[in-house]
């Protein structure tokens, strides 16, 4: 890899984690297949040698625990799902040039040849460890058949990972208070046999990959905590039969833990990519030079940026150059729950007769690739409406009419220098963006491109100049055709379809996805047929009916919850916002105002924010309370992304008795909400330094 601008002369291969094959697709998942669908054609329309590859996570206990709960065999089950996605992700336009799966015959072998490799280099070895059983189910207990108490932060947690806390990888045998969540029962600790890789052998080489790493800054910070608090070796191994053979064993009832095989079938899908095609050469990505890009969701950082590194380098791979982990998706302000059937589901959405293009847009320029994003049907309105059809819809189709009726086409004349300028610089800031791994500026900086066309038709009024001014008319609308191209190619990777049709409409030939940034500057052909609009307004009945709906499935969930007390296993949310049973009870104390007059809360703004070494959860804060700047400790090392922070306002308690923490002075509190302190702030322009009242 290199960490040069992109386009480089590498190839590249773009990944999204791969879904678990054992449910419905959400728009939780979709926010991270198109984010990476997006940033790889972005990179493309840089010039980029690119591929897009994904695949099924077909195997452990994600799948086969909701195989038995449907009593079929895990291999049948996962299938069907891998099926169902493969149909599923083109509907969005999310354009995979390849998808396997990591049952598949090309995943096997690669993942059995890396464990041969690392095994021969002397990374594995054998111990025995304690491991959880059921005696009623006469079953081990690996990874999802077992909960308890995370031993790091207290959350309650999965076998292999503290989903609802910290977001730890756990190994066998570290969760507290074991419980067999086939029947309830307290495990019982049984010794058994397995394979290791020693993952601690790697801490230097995962400094150096951490410090090259681009992508977003939770996928370098988290990892660095990790290795300083001592890396612990990892098992490789499970007491299951479904999954992978350890490599030369395929006689015992030991398969290789999901995590080995999963990220393995990137390589994989590659592979099959490349045979297919004759047009790609895997060994370069993955053997040589080339780039490697992952986005993934942010509870599987520590997966992606240290135990798969430490494999890939192990067995003499190449290293990721770039990893993006994206934020947590909530459905009105609420986390999304599939338990409580508070999502928004891929089928559904599509059913409502919406285009792919419109959740797109919504989703890149809310989220992209790293920000947290909410969605209500009135917010996707109010983009929609706002954005997409009062914006560019609107744009393209004036400028195209007027256009098309005074001139059949594009008008002879030169593009005005401001509007080439113009142009240059959204196209400057998409390089930017995109080498920022910012695919939100890419669709905010289009959209600007066509506020930008709005405002100069308006300013210019080429319907004023048409019969006395003729040519100033023709090069006005010379220049608007041009913008309208322009915000085309530069949305292309967002909205791939939309993007296409208004190329059509202005006569251009072939695809759209096919054209380089620098299309935004060449000239469109000279005739065109009659433009249509190509966005449509949503109604503000339609969004009642959708909310209504979305509301009265939740209500029929949770009735249906209480009836039959079941529990929540599915779990693939972060449900932390929606507990309502987990809220502290309200004090029945009152106070009197002058006791709150006693707290002074100030309005602040972060000027510095950085992690206290040593400190898992600490942040020192340089906060600006307009008298002074403060420092302050905060319990916002793992919670935020502290590179993002400076900028930010918040409210400060700032008659707080000083502490020390750590060895730092702190001096006031800042306030935050719930398990992911959600910083408070305010919301209209009260300046730095006003108190609170
Ligand atoms: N199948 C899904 C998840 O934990 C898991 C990703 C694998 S990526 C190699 O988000
Ligand atoms: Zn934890």
């Amino acid at each position: 890899m290199s960490n040069d601008e992109f386009p480089t002369d590498e190839p590249a291969v773009v990944t999204c984690g791969l879904p678990y094959a054992n449910g419905d697709l959400h728009i939780g998942h979709l926010r991270g297949y198109i984010g990476a669908d997006a940033f790889n054609r972005a990179l493309q329309t840089l010039g980029q040698d690119s591929i897009y590859v994904c695949g099924s996570d077909m195997h452990g206990t994600p799948v086969a625990v909701n195989a038995e709960q449907e009593g079929v065999e895990p291999e049948d089950f996962a299938l069907e799902w891998h099926h169902q996605y493969e149909e599923t992700f083109p509907q969005f336009n999310v354009d995979f040039d390849n998808y396997g799966h990591t049952h598949d015959a090309t995943n096997v072998e690669t993942t059995q040849e890396i464990v041969r490799t690392l095994d021969k280099e002397g990374y594995v070895y054998e111990k025995e460890i304690q491991v959880a059983y059921d005696p009623d189910a006469d079953q081990y207990l690996p990874d999802r058949y077992v909960e308890g108490t995370c031993p790091y932060c207290g959350a309650k947690a999965r076998g292999d990972e503290c989903d609802e806390g910290c977001q730890r990888h756990l190994e066998p045998g570290e969760v507290e208070d074991p419980t067999s969540t086939i029947t309830g029962n307290p495990a019982e600790y049984r010794e058994r046999t397995h394979k290791f890789f020693e993952v601690s052998e790697f801490a230097d080489f995962l400094t150096d990959f951490l410090d090259d790493l681009e992508g977003t800054s939770n996928a370098r910070n988290q990892p660095r905590q990790w290795i300083e608090d001592g890396l612990q070796d990892w098992c490789i191994t499970r007491d299951m039969d479904w999954g992978i053979d350890y490599p030369g064993e395929d006689g015992d009832d030991l398969v290789l833990y999901v995590w080995v095989d999963a990220p393995i079938e990137y390589i994989s899908s590659t592979k099959q990519y490349a045979e297919r095609t004759d047009d790609f050469d895997w060994e370069q990505v993955w053997k040589g030079d080339g780039e490697i890009m992952h986005v993934i969701g942010r509870d599987i950082i520590q997966h992606h940026t240290i135990f798969w590194p430490a494999m890939l380098e192990g067995a003499g791979y190449n290293k990721p150059r770039g990893i993006a982990a994206t934020g947590f998706i909530t459905i009105n302000g609420k986390g999304l729950s599939t338990s409580r059937n508070r999502a928004i589901w891929a089928k559904e959405y599509l059913d409502e007769g919406f285009h792919p293009d419109l959740l797109r847009y919504y989703l890149t320029t809310t989220g992209g690739l790293q920000q947290d994003v909410d969605f209500s049907w009135e917010a996707f309105q109010e983009t929609v409406n706002g954005e997409l059809v009062g914006t560019v819809g609107n744009f393209w189709y004036r400028s195209l009419l007027f256009a098309y009726r005074n001139y059949e086409g594009t008008p002879d004349a030169d593009v005005s220098a401001e509007v080439e300028e113009r142009i240059e610089e959204a196209i400057a800031d998409v390089r930017e963006h995109v080498n920022d791994y910012s695919m939100r500026g890419v669709g905010q900086a289009a959209t600007q491109l066509a506020q930008f066309g709005n405002e100069y038709i308006q300013r210019n009024e080429p319907w004023k100049l048409t019969d006395d001014e003729p040519e100033k008319a023709a090069q006005v609308i010379r220049d608007c055709v041009q913008i309208a191209k322009a915000v085309a190619v530069v949305l292309e990777p967002i909205t791939p379809d939309k993007s296409q049709a208004l190329w059509t409409q202005i006569g251009e030939d072939g695809d759209i996805a096919d054209a380089h940034l620098d299309e935004a500057l060449a000239a469109p052909p000279a005739t065109f047929e009659e433009p249509g609009e190509l966005f449509g307004k949503i109604e503000d009945e339609r969004v009642e009916e959708l909310t209504e709906k979305l509301e009265e499935r939740v209500e029929a969930a949770a009735a249906d919850e209480d009836e039959t007390e079941s529990d929540d296993t599915d779990g693939d949310e972060s449900d932390a916002m929606t507990a309502t049973d987990d809220l502290e009870p309200l004090l029945e104390d009152r106070i009197g105002f002058e006791d709150f007059q006693e707290l002074d809360i100030r309005v602040g703004r972060i000027e510095e924010a950085e992690g206290i070494e040593g400190a898992d959860d600490l942040a020192r804060l340089e906060v600006d309370i307009g008298f002074e700047t403060r420092q302050v400790v905060a319990g916002i090392k793992q919670l935020h992304d502290l590179e993002e922070l400076p900028g930010t306002r918040c409210v400060l308690l700032a008659n707080m008795e000083p502490a020390e923490l750590f060895g730092v002075e702190s001096n006031g509190m800042i306030l935050a909400a719930g398990d992911e302190a959600d910083l408070l702030t305010t919301h209209g322009d009260a300046a730095l330094g006003e108190k609170i009242q």
